[in-house]
């Protein structure tokens, strides 16, 4: 059992001052006990800890780290950028350069705005549909998660489903009454809302492959249905791409799904662990935004030298190697080996995976939306978390997390894993 006396001391420290100890909730521990650790450094596919542990690491700062921790080209480009400037305020070339590389990445993108995180990617994208289509109502699913802003705030996955508060206090009814939440992976709900009332939708929202619930995918056929009906009724069709955009192949979910939607969100891998986020889509519908078209939305911020060069060097990075298809061999080495020590324990777990992103969830149904996933045993969960913390490997301290695996992890990690999580179960 690793000993975590500083980052223990740091916690207690900083609960003084900062709301829960923490700037992120889902970062306090508090959906499976105890307290958090605290990093002080990361590397490749490990992060080590204030008090000399170090852990195989599968939150990669929650999806970013697709290259491992503190990737070469990414901190040569940080660096050659930052003696050119940190912020300008004012275009630059990247911002251009980095417009066309998306661009070229995912077809259904004609025009890009980049912005700070996915939150105002998805807040922006959600305001544009509304002006596009002079409509206020929006479909999300419920457990799907799209940031922290009032409308989306509603029924929402992540931390906020993680700390049993999927709806938030502070946002007004009469915005969150504009959101209509459905459940995923149920045709007969989406045709139903959209024959009642699909004239007055904006805009459906969804996470292709929902993974702020843990992680389940779209039935055969869902996908296509809701396109249907979106272009039926004038809907603007929003693919919620934060996590998956260029972690799934490099047109993220929907290229891999065949989808196009009409506008895409993006953030994590697109600032190659910067602050950083996009929205783009149909030219049509991006040419409403100022100062072309009435819809506003800016940022001081926007389009940050810093963020894009990172981001441009990460997907340089994976574009140039064999990136995709390595990371979907060592997730199939790291389902396998959980699927046999889980069977082999006869402990019921239901690893859902696709590519790089998996989730384990403790209960012998199949998971496909939000309500199959309450069916897993949390505290189960709990203990599995500590005991896997324990031997060396950090998970998401959520059971509606998803993990990542990066290119920086070897099959010797994915196997240290497995072994790990025998080990665990042979303890139970
Ligand atoms: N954005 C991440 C969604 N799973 C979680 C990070 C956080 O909320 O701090």
């Amino acid at each position: 059992m690793s000993v975590r006396l500083r980052s223990e001391a740091l916690f207690a420290e900083s609960l003084k001052h900062t709301p829960g100890g923490v700037n992120s909730p889902v970062r306090a521990f508090r959906a499976v006990g105890g307290t958090p650790f605290f990093a002080a450094s990361a590397s490749g596919s490990r992060v080590s800890d204030v008090d000399g542990n170090s852990y195989i690491d599968y939150v990669g700062t929650w999806g970013p780290a697709i290259l491992g921790h503190a990737a070469p080209p990414i901190v040569r480009a940080i660096q050659s950028a930052a003696e050119r400037g940190t912020s300008f305020g004012i275009p630059h070339s990247q911002e251009v350069t980095m417009a066309q590389r998306v661009k070229s990445l995912v077809p259904s993108v004609e025009k890009v705005r980049f912005c700070n995180s996915g939150t105002e990617a998805t807040m922006s994208a959600i305001r544009l549909a509304r002006g596009f289509t002079g409509r206020d109502r929006i479909i999300k699913f419920d457990g799907c998660y799209h940031g922290h802003s009032d409308g989306l705030l509603v029924k929402a996955g992540s931390g906020a489903l993680t700390l049993g508060n999927p709806d938030s206090a502070g946002v007004p009814a009469a915005v969150a009454q504009q959101t209509v939440v459905l459940p995923f992976n149920d045709p007969e709900a989406l045709r139903e809302v959209f024959q009642n009332q699909g004239r007055d939708i904006a805009a459906v929202i969804l996470e292709l492959v929902p993974a702020n619930a843990g992680l389940y995918l779209p039935q055969p056929g869902y996908l296509e249905l809701l396109r249907q009906l979106t272009r039926d009724h004038g809907t603007v069709l929003i693919a919620d791409e934060v996590m998956t955009g260029f972690r799934l192949g490099p047109a993220g979910a929907q290229g891999g799904f065949g989808l196009t939607p009409d506008l895409s969100c993006f953030g994590k891998i697109i600032g190659g662990g910067l602050p950083v986020g996009a929205f783009g889509g149909r030219a049509d519908i991006m040419d409403y935004l100022a100062p072309l078209g009435p819809v506003y939305q800016a940022g001081t911020l926007s389009g940050n030298p810093l963020a894009m060069a990172a981001g441009l060097a990460a997907l340089e990075a994976l574009q140039s190697t064999d990136a995709w298809s390595r990371l979907e061999n060592l997730g199939g080495e790291l389902e396998q080996g959980m699927v046999a020590v889980a069977k082999a324990a006869q402990i019921p777990v239901q690893f859902q995976r696709i590519g790089s992103m998996f989730c384990g969830y403790f209960t012998n149904q199949p998971v496909w939306n939000l309500a199959d996933a309450m069916h897993s045993d949390r505290a189960r969960f709990a203990r599995f978390f500590h005991g896997m913390l324990d031997r060396g490997v950090y998970l998401a301290p959520s059971q509606f997390e998803a993990g990542f695996i990066s290119t920086a992890h070897t099959s010797a990690d994915i196997e240290a894993t497995v072994r790990a999580a025998e080990s665990v179960f042979a303890s139970w």
